[in-house]
């Protein structure tokens, strides 16, 4: 049996920060997970070396499940992003030992691939609807099947998923948090206007994303969902905080709009009533924060009860560690729905090499052992962390409002 020897934190700013957890073996066999949360990351690289890696050395690293509940079950304070993220770092960099050791690429351990690629879906964004547009037919011309639409809304400054360049979008952009400005009755008059233009230009055979990002009241969702069912979106995302799950009753009650909701979820607590009642249609809970590939199949497994499918989150705070393991995970899940994929930069694919590729609007996580997903030490080193954050929001008069 595989036992660990030791494990480091590396933490590595290509661009924005990641935070990454390398497990080594008696058996030379190392594994990788990532441990990035956005704005957050020291916290999670501490919970790690303080308070867990001391506790896995000498153990088999085998013994996945039983390390996951030692970590979640043993530990008197549960859940929390923070706590789930270290967790997930330690089940994935697991999970990469284990299908190392066995010789194979993860999702043959997870149960083989169910399909023959991971449809994914792209960022188009723009200043203004024409722009928008614009960039989605060069999605559409590069081959994706599925796009996600945000565009800046008038009269507001700036808008959320509207980015700088052409194809890096990188929210975290402020040593200390901007502030946006947002209106509710400014963008719910936008959106509908840009799908209805991109149904036609862009036509029926592409499938059209929306995120709404936690700033609306669920009667205001349910006005949006319906005011774009002619345009037959994918999903509209997040579109209320979830904290109370029993407000998207509320939603359900007033559109077919498939709802997606959860890349903020950190287990299946936070999405219990959601998926019991079927409110939702996709969820969002990935590898890094809801607890790795071990807690992730229990989520998918009760969403598969429920009608519910995976639409895993893959913005670029989520690294490539993370998603080479989403990617297995969405080969193999039998309710998977689609995966969210940002481009990460180059310098980023440089201190992560990795086997998956993107092809025909699907990614394929690649036939390496394990995650195949390494990470490049030296040149991880010439980039220290830098403090960034997440803007916050405030309405037109200064209230502060939802990020
Ligand atoms: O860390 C926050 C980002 O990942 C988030 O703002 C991106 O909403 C997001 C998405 O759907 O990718
Ligand atoms: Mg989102």
């Amino acid at each position: 049996m595989p036992i660990i020897t030791g494990a480091k934190v590396v933490v590595t700013c290509p661009g924005r920060n990641f935070v990454t957890l390398k497990i080594e073996t008696d058996q030379g066999i190392y594994g990788l997970g990532d441990a990035t949360l956005n704005g957050r990351e020291l916290a999670v690289a501490s919970y790690l070396q303080d308070h867990v890696i001391p506790c896995l050395v000498g153990r088999d690293a085998h013994r996945i499940e039983d390390i996951w509940q030692f970590l979640y079950r043993g530990a008197y304070w549960r859940r929390g992003p923070v706590t789930m993220s270290a967790i997930a770092a330690v089940d994935t960099a697991l999970w990469d030992i284990k299908a190392k050791i066995a010789g194979l690429p993860l999702y043959q351990l997870l149960g083989g691939a169910s399909r023959q690629g991971v449809m994914v879906y792209g960022h188009a964004n723009g200043a203004d609807i024409d722009a928008t547009i614009d960039s989605a037919r060069d999605y559409q011309q590069q081959g994706y099947r599925a796009i996600r639409l945000q565009s800046g809304v008038p009269g507001l400054a700036s808008a959320y998923g509207v980015s700088k360049d052409k194809y890096f979008y990188e929210p975290a952009d402020g040593d200390l948090p901007r502030e946006n400005q947002w209106s509710t009755e400014r963008y719910l008059r936008s959106v509908p206007e840009l799908f209805e233009r991109a149904r036609g230009v862009l036509g029926n055979d592409v499938h059209l994303l929306h995120d709404a990002h936690h700033r609306l009241s669920p009667i205001e969702a349910g006005r949006l969902g319906r005011d774009l069912e002619p345009y037959r979106p994918f999903w509209l995302e997040d579109p209320t905080p979830a904290e109370n799950q029993a407000g998207f009753r509320i939603i359900r009650q007033h559109t077919t709009t498939p709802i997606a909701v959860g890349e903020v979820f950190n287990s299946i607590w936070d999405c219990k009533q959601l998926i019991e009642e079927q409110l939702i249609d996709y969820i969002r809970t990935t590898v890094v924060h809801a607890g790795g590939i071990t807690h992730l199949r229990r989520i998918a497994d009760f969403a598969a009860l429920h009608d519910v499918r995976t639409g895993c989150h893959g913005a670029t705070d989520l690294s490539p560690v993370c998603m080479g393991a989403a990617l297995h995970f969405d080969l193999s899940v039998p309710n998977f729905g689609v995966q969210e994929y940002m481009r990460h930069t180059p310098e980023t694919d440089a201190v992560f090499p990795h086997a998956y590729s993107f092809a025909d609007g699907y990614l394929h996580p690649g036939e390496e052992p394990g995650i195949g997903v390494d990470i490049d030490e030296a040149a991880a080193a010439k980039y220290p962390y830098r403090r960034a954050y997440l803007p916050v929001n405030r309405l037109e008069d200064g209230t502060m409002f939802n990020w």
